[in-house]
């Protein structure tokens, strides 16, 4: 494993490093309390290849790995974590038809995603009923004449009311468990879906998440992703690989929120001394600092192994959970720093520590990542 940038992977840090300064800090404040969509920097975004990082060149992406896609995450993440949120999960949905959709889908669905023209992309697989246990999904596809019929409810989908393709999991044979569910490509604004209501979040203001219903829509044979009964591997799969752009998006909320406590803690003079000299705010610094360092190894040793064709599910997981717990704490103990200033809304520290608590739940809990930790664990015990 490197522990340096590749040249190609700089300059995509930097172009995604020059982009979040220029276009996204200047707003992100405003965006957090409007909670105003950001749509012209998504376009600007797919523009500069970021929408399908790992994506091959022949359907409009950068084909430039996971590792150059956590790089664009965290960059993002420093500045706006919803607009890194949205990019994330487009990277997502974009792999995902890439890795197994036929030659037709990937022309139609991921060049659409890749050149913005999709605006984003969504995930429909979490349910009321079906969050940490997808396999308890209760939407349902039937087999038409030429397609599909799907009926039911999706919950807490990302920018689903923005999304231009998104792909939506249903049950196509209960009798068959987690062999019974399949995956449909279905365009935005197709008859039969309805946004039903949009969640009050606690950050992530300039993202989306909403409830969407599907009311028989239905859908021609073209749609399926993959096979039939197919649709729990592929989710799982796609989801893999997604906790790599959590890990990386907690890991650049984490990066700003050290970086602004130690320019804080230079100049912010306590007792005739910067609060630096103290130990206490010194320890904390140390910790914040060694925390974020070990989940960024963690984080790119995941995409390392992705990027070489290994097996990455386990080390995703633990770069997720220690990530995600890590930067937390690193924005808590950033507001501590901060003193009363990190509680209000002058500086940026309240809507880090809104923004990144998320990241401890959403594309599996902290707790899923345990489990999934775990499972390895003990099969390679068993081996
Ligand atoms: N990649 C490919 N296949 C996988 C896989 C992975 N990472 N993980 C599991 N599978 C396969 C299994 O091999 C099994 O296949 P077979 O039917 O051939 O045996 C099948 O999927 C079912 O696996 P399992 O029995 O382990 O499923 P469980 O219902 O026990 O669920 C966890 C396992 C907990 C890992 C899963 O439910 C999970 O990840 N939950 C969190 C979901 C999530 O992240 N939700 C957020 C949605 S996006 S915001």
């Amino acid at each position: 494993m490197q522990f340096t940038l590749t040249d190609e992977q700089e300059l995509i840090r930097q172009t995604a490093r020059d982009f979040a300064v220029r276009e996204l800090l200047p707003k992100a404040a405003a965006r957090d309390l409007s909670g105003e969509f950001p749509e012209a920097e998504l376009r600007a975004i797919a523009k500069l290849g970021l929408m399908g990082v790992n994506v091959p060149e022949a359907y409009g992406g950068a084909e430039a790995g996971a590792m150059a896609f956590s790089v664009v995450m965290q960059e993002l993440a420093k500045v706006d974590a919803s607009v890194a949120v949205t990019v994330s999960v487009t990277n997502m949905v974009a792999e995902v038809i890439s890795a197994f959709g036929n030659e037709g889908q990937k022309q139609r669905y991921v060049k659409r995603l890749t050149s913005g023209e999709a605006l984003c992309g969504a995930f429909a697989l979490s349910e009321p009923q079906a969050g940490s246990d997808p396999s308890a999904m209760r939407t349902t596809a039937t087999k038409t004449a030429g397609g599909w019929r799907i009926k039911g409810h999706k919950q807490w989908i990302s920018h689903g009311d923005k999304a231009g393709v998104m792909v939506v999991w249903a049950v196509t044979d209960k009798a068959a468990g987690t062999r019974g569910m399949s995956a449909f490509i279905v365009e935005g604004g197709s008859k039969g879906l309805e946004v039903v209501s949009s969640e009050e979040k606690m950050g992530l203001h300039g993202s989306t998440t909403v409830q969407l219903s599907f009311e028989d829509l239905e859908v021609s044979d073209e749609a399926l992703l993959g096979q039939v009964g197919q649709g729990f591997k592929l989710a799982m799969a796609a989801l893999d690989g997604g906790r790599i752009g959590i890990s990386s998006q907690a890991l650049g909320v984490a990066s700003a929120a050290l970086s602004a406590a130690l320019s804080y803690a230079k100049e912010r003079e306590q007792f005739g001394v910067a609060i630096i000299r103290h130990q206490a705010i010194a320890n904390m610094l140390a910790d914040m600092n060694t925390w974020l360092e070990a989940a960024s190894l963690l984080t790119a040793r995941a995409a390392w192994l992705k990027d070489e064709k290994k097996p990455f599910g386990k080390e995703a997981s633990m770069a997720k959970v220690f990530t995600t717990e890590k930067a937390c704490q690193i924005c808590d103990l950033a507001i501590q720093i901060h003193g009363g200033n990190g509680y209000c809304r002058d500086f940026p520290l309240e809507r880090y520590y809104r923004d990144v608590r998320v990241t401890r739940i959403y594309e599996g809990t902290s707790e899923i990542q345990r489990i999934v930790i775990a499972r390895h664990l003990i099969k390679e015990a068993s081996n």
